[in-house]
């Protein structure tokens, strides 16, 4: 079954957005896999935005994603990647749709509220670097076939 790493960011968390964000991901049908709050470390905040180093945001989106505590999570379910993507919405959230998180909840590309992989490899490296295999909870709704 495909998982995908999911991180509220330090806005959210401010913004007491956490439950609502949770609920999304749920009523959608996903299933929970892992979870923890957690400060980041900016090791940890730079090998996760790595692909970015070169970037002139770099340095700020560093110091945003420690600047607060977090929520890591792994969610699992059929295309899971690319629909958490969707649920979350455009970077800019001036470009997200209504309905999506940042086009519900935000303005700002530096303040967008939710990190989602994009891709099966990223999604795979992504968990690893957040999750140790232990914190991984291997389960399953006891209703399966059209819920996940
Ligand atoms: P994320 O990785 O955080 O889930 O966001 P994303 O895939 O939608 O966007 P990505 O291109 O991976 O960018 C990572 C984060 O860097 C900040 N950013 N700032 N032009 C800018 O100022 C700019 N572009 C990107 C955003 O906070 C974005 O979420
Ligand atoms: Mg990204």
């Amino acid at each position: 079954m495909e998982r995908t790493f999911l991180a509220i960011k330090p806005d959210g968390v401010q913004r007491k957005l956490v439950g609502e964000i949770i609920r999304r991901f749920e009523t959608k049908g996903f299933t929970l896999v892992a979870l923890k709050f957690m400060n980041v470390s900016r090791e940890l905040a730079q090998a996760h935005y790595d692909v970015h180093r070169e970037r002139p945001f770099f340095a700020s989106l560093i110091d945003f994603i420690t600047s607060g505590p977090v929520v890591a999570m792994v969610w699992e379910g059929d295309g899971v990647i690319a629909s958490a993507r969707k649920l979350i919405g455009a970077t800019n959230p001036l470009n997200s749709e209504p309905g999506t998180i940042r086009g519900d909840f935000g303005v700002n590309t530096g303040r967008n509220i939710i990190h989602g992989s994009d891709a099966p490899e990223t999604a795979k490296n992504e968990i690893a670097l957040w999750f140790k295999e232990e914190e991984l909870v291997n389960w399953a709704p006891e209703i399966k076939g059209w819920l996940y």
